[in-house]
């Protein structure tokens, strides 16, 4: 008899990244560009993080569902993302809201924007589903999850993780069974449950799922009949199944992937300006929690080949260096110090200027004898000669977005303001 050959579960899955959302508290950065194609990292985007996890993982199909200013985002995919063979049964399908399903309709929640793209996702034939969100940091191993769902013959899996209680107000919240059978399930409640022996924390879900296809077709054809439906998997498709079928909680401890210096499964939401700025700024540490050069667990992306940095000493052979400071190719640092800082492709940073704990975006250009401290700088703004941001918080707050921590957003927009 001949043994049936055993397959990675993944080959037989489809990622199914839902990259529509606009991610308004990132403010500015998200005003011409969705939230999964912000910047992160110094060459990549918050996208590539989801997208590389399934690659990892050895899923080769794999379909984005875009709406909100999805332009930078596609532009993006399609230049960095355009590598699968139809022969080799692999698929990229670039999924924008294209009034399929309804000629007046744009996608409603985040079900719907599955729910309108039932037709491409049958056509492939895949046995599992995996829905994953574009717009989070972090290494997971899809594998081990979709092993999980078969093992436990679950309806869905959600993935989840432990977060302190009171920060849970934006997510669905879970109690489960002590086999990590979900028993209840809120989506986004004021006041979150604490988990049982655990009371300051919550078990919060992912908004990453898997379930086998012809379960999650049927779903979404119910839901989609029912009026009133939100068509979204947090706040309709889950409590469903959590009520009717079976629903499992898949931790995140056991597929994160971890790497060198990680002493925890890294894992982080950079849904805030502050947020984001802590987690490109923590890439500086000598031992940073995200390992961006793991070789086993590579982070892909769309780069244009370009010349190495460079660094050049000012006119007084005292400046012109970065310290705790990561710089992405075709940046001339001509005579400025750099510390703590994360400078994406194509920078100019000019003498005497001083930049500290700075996220410049690319294409940025700063000017002569600025000292820029805390700040996070979008894409292709230039930096007037002496700009000072970080020392005086009223000034900066009347100029530029300021946060609660200080952090100091600033566009173009808000330095053209400056000259009037
Ligand atoms: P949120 O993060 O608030 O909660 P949502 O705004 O629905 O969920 O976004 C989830 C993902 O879907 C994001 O990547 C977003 O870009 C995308 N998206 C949103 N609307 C879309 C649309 N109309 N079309 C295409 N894509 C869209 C969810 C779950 C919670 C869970 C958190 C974890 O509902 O239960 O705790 O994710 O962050
Ligand atoms: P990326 O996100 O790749 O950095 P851009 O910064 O060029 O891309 O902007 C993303 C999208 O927003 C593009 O479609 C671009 O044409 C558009 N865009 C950029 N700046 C503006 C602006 N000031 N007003 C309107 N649209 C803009």
């Amino acid at each position: 008899m001949t043994e049936k050959r055993i397959q990675p579960l993944a080959r037989d899955a489809m990622a199914y990244v839902l990259a529509g959302g606009r991610g308004s508290r990132l403010k500015e950065l998200t005003d011409v560009r969705a939230k999964p194609a912000v910047y992160f990292g110094g060459k990549t985007r918050i996208i590539d993080f989801a997208l590389s996890n399934a690659l990892n993982s050895g899923i080769r199909r794999i379909g984005v569902a875009t709406q909100y200013k999805a332009h930078s985002l596609i532009r993006h995919l399609q230049r960095g993302w355009n590598f699968f063979r139809p022969e080799r049964n692999e698929s990229f399908d670039i999924l924008p809201a294209s009034q399929r399903v309804s000629e007046t309709q744009w996608y409603e929640g985040t079900a719907d924007a599955v729910y309108q793209n039932i037709d491409i996702i049958e056509d492939y034939g895949v046995e599992f589903m995996v829905i994953l969100a574009g717009d989070h940091i972090y290494k997971m191993d899809y594998e081990s999850m979709l092993r999980e769902h078969v093992e436990t013959g679950a309806d869905v899996t959600v993935g989840c993780l432990e977060v302190p209680r009171m920060e849970a107000t934006g997510f669905g919240v879970m109690h489960v069974d002590t086999q990590d059978r979900i028993v209840s399930f809120v989506e986004k409640p004021a006041d979150p449950p604490g988990m049982p022996d655990k009371p300051d924390f919550a078990l919060a879900s992912m908004g990453i799922y898997v379930f086998r296809t012809s379960f999650l077709m049927e779903e979404l054809r119910r839901d989609a009949s029912q009026p009133g439906s939100n068509r979204d998997f947090g706040k309709d498709i889950i409590p469903h199944i959590v009520a009717n079928g079976k629903a499992v909680a898949h931790r995140f401890s056991k597929s994160c992937v971890r790497s060198n210096f990680e002493t925890e499964s890294y894992w982080r939401d950079v849904g805030t300006v502050d947020a984001y700025w802590e987690a490109n700024i923590d890439l500086t540490d000598i031992t940073p929690e995200l390992d961006l050069y793991d070789r086993d667990w590579p982070i892909w992306t769309y780069a244009e080949i370009k010349p190495p940095a460079k660094f050049v000493h000012d006119e007084e052979g005292r400046r012109g260096s970065a310290v705790s400071s990561l710089v992405a190719g075709d940046c001339i640092i001509s005579g400025a110090k750099l510390r703590r800082s994360l400078i994406f492709t194509g920078a100019r940073v000019n003498s005497f200027s001083m930049l500290d704990e700075a996220v410049v975006l690319p294409d940025c250009f700063v000017g002569r004898n600025a000292r820029l401290t805390r700040v996070v700088i979008d894409r292709g703004v230039r930096i007037p000669e002496g700009l000072v941001v970080g020392e005086d918080p009223d000034v900066d707050a009347s100029r530029f977005r300021r946060t609660e921590r200080g952090v100091c957003l600033i566009t173009q927009k808000m330095i053209d303001r400056l000259g009037t």
